[in-house]
């Protein structure tokens, strides 16, 4: 609105300038008496479009301040749910982890380092050094060591079913090694009598 009055004055003003140049050329005392009213109407015209240029650029200042204004509410709003998208991808690797290791276990594979774990007879008793070993799933080497002259072994089952098991030894040292996934397993000593005399313990591999 403002720049269509600008433009009506404006162009009122240029050819005002042309139409009395052209009088003051054909009459001579042009202005003469009318010359104030010459000075007021270019002085209105002047005005006027001066007015509405300031007021157009007025407009279009408030214009693009609102679309500043604009842009940055949309700026505030992907900023603000940056961050959500952020936790959601946050929790969804956190999901993607608890899988994975769910499945390792439900796998049912002996993935892992292993290790090795120590494990002894009494020199006189029927009767190992402990009743509880544990390990990390994967390749597990028990060394077993035997100082008596009674004979022992270290056998590994899990629900009944013999895994593995070390040769019966007196005074010395052997080893077994078996693939162990996760679990609760149990070992004991087979010669007969010595399981049932206290000679078993559990193995927990994690
Ligand atoms: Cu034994």
């Amino acid at each position: 609105m403002n720049e269509t009055l600008f433009y009506v004055f404006g162009i009122g003003l240029a050819v005002s300038a042309v139409v009395f140049s052209l009088i003051a050329l054909k009459v001579q005392s042009f202005p003469g008496k009318a010359f104030p009213l010459v000075v007021v109407w270019f002085l209105v015209l002047a005005g006027a479009a001066t007015t509405f240029a300031v007021l157009h650029a007025q407009e279009e200042q408030e214009h693009k301040a609102a679309e500043l204004e604009h842009a940055g509410k949309e700026i505030e709003k992907k900023e603000g749910s940056e961050p959500f998208e952020e936790e959601e991808a946050e929790q969804h690797a956190d999901t993607e982890g608890g899988e994975e290791e769910g499945g390792s276990e439900a796998g049912g594979e002996a993935a892992g380092p292993g290790g090795t774990i120590e494990l002894a007879a009494d020199e006189s008793a029927l009767a190992y050094d402990t009743d509880s070993l544990e390990s990390s799933a994967g390749e597990v080497t028990i060394d077993f060591t035997n100082p008596s002259s009674i004979g022992h072994d270290v056998a590994i089952e899990k629900d009944g079913e013999e895994i593995t098991a070390t040769e019966v030894i007196t005074q010395g040292e052997d080893s077994a090694t078996a693939e162990l996934e996760p679990g609760s397993y149990t070992f004991f000593c087979s010669v007969p009598g010595h399981r049932e005399a206290g000679m078993e313990g559990t193995l927990t591999v994690r």
